[in-house]
């Protein structure tokens, strides 16, 4: 009989937790940060590029994925582990927030969302029960109920109304989930910039027993500060026992203050899109690679990484294929920075079981601000 979903708290400095998730796919260290896998790809990386650099669980998408390949064909093809070929853990997005962010003629009601293909204009129906079956046809490990996302700054009725529906959306997907050991449904708790709704929603998604808490509505556009003042809101009234997830977070600077507040997982496109673009993340800050002062430097970005892009190209060489437009440019600067992003945790793990991790956070940022060297 494989290992079913369990969390394991493993030490405590401050409010930072580590952890591990054991579930039958794998561990999760936590905190843990998720690459943003889509379209089933870590955009320009292998599969084996992304294990390489650590981390234990990515991320998929319902919304670009029931689009195309479509979610039955995903299964007719054996699931999303191996039609990727990544083995381990995946975490699926319910679409909500995707469908609001990128569908055009979106309609939102009780029943569900419907809205047209930002592909071919194709109409499409989701309700939250056809989310949680279309995250079972892809196979995911951990599934994330449906709810809608408000925009920042809002009204406080509206994000009233959508934190309710939100709550109602979960009930309807944790029937639709049912009793599966081996995997999980988290719930997402809504509610702006708002405290008190913030603390309904982690109340009553906290009654519902869940085995693990998502916040989401943050990093839409208010200042970090109020994100994280929600955060030392609605991450006390959630259960010890449970893992907690930032959906769409962040910066490294974002990810340090969360973790200080409690949260045990990440995800966001940042370190990919970022290198898609020339930027690399770097212990001792961002670097943009397609400033000119590069072209002719040969040092690598960190001649100490253990990431071959990070230690055997010159900035030289980056900086070139960057604008020349060639396609090794992102992959190599992606496989940087996921890198990077994967050391971070490490090293937030490591000072967490440590006790440090107070003086480590410091230690960090007061490297950023030294700048590139
Ligand atoms: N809900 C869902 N996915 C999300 C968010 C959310 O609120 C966010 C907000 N940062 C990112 N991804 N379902």
């Amino acid at each position: 009989m494989s290992e079913p979903f369990r969390f394991q708290l493993q030490a405590k400095d401050g409010a930072a937790r580590l952890g591990a998730i054991t579930m039958p796919r794998g561990t999760i260290r936590t905190p843990a940060f998720m690459p943003v896998g889509t379209a089933a790809t870590v955009k320009t990386l292998t599969m084996d590029q992304v294990r390489g650099t650590g981390a234990d669980i990515i991320l998929g998408n319902t919304y670009h994925l029931m689009l195309r390949p479509g979610a039955e064909r995903v299964a007719r093809l054996g699931g999303l582990h191996e039609f990727a070929r990544w083995p381990h853990p995946i975490l699926t997005d319910s679409g909500g927030f995707q469908v609001m962010s990128l569908a055009t003629l979106r309609k939102l009601d009780e029943k569900g969302v419907t809205f047209r293909s930002h592909i071919d204009g194709a109409k499409y129906e989701m309700s939250p029960e056809r989310s949680i079956e279309i995250q079972g046809l892809l196979d995911s490990d951990i599934q994330m109920q449906l709810d809608e996302c408000v925009a920042l700054p809002a009204a406080y009725a509206e994000v009233e109304r959508a934190m309710e529906l939100s709550l109602r959306w979960a009930e309807r997907c944790r029937i639709a989930f049912g009793d599966q050991p081996g995997r999980a449904m988290f719930g997402i708790v809504q509610g702006g910039a708002e405290p008190a709704l913030r603390e309904r929603s982690a109340l009553v998604l906290k009654a519902m027993d869940l085995k693990g808490y998502a916040v989401g509505g943050l990093a839409v556009g208010e200042p970090q500060q109020v994100m994280l003042d929600m955060l030392e809101v609605t991450c006390p009234l959630l259960p010890a026992e449970k893992p907690r997830y930032l959906m769409g977070v962040g910066t490294p600077d974002d990810i340090l203050k969360s973790v200080a507040r409690g949260i045990d997982m990440f995800d966001c496109v940042m370190p990919t899109r970022a290198g898609r673009h020339g930027l690399a993340f770097t212990r001792r800050g961002r670097v943009n690679l397609r400033n000119a002062r590069h072209a002719d430097d040969h040092r690598p970005l960190d001649e100490e990484s253990d990431c071959p892009a990070a230690r055997d190209y010159s900035r030289a060489y980056l900086h070139h294929l960057i604008r020349a437009q060639e396609s090794l440019g992102a992959m190599l600067l992606s496989w940087n920075n996921i890198a990077y992003y994967q050391n971070l945790m490490q090293g937030i793990r490591d000072a967490i079981g440590s006790g440090t991790f107070v003086s480590h956070a410091e230690k960090i940022s007061a490297s950023w601000a030294q700048g590139d060297i």
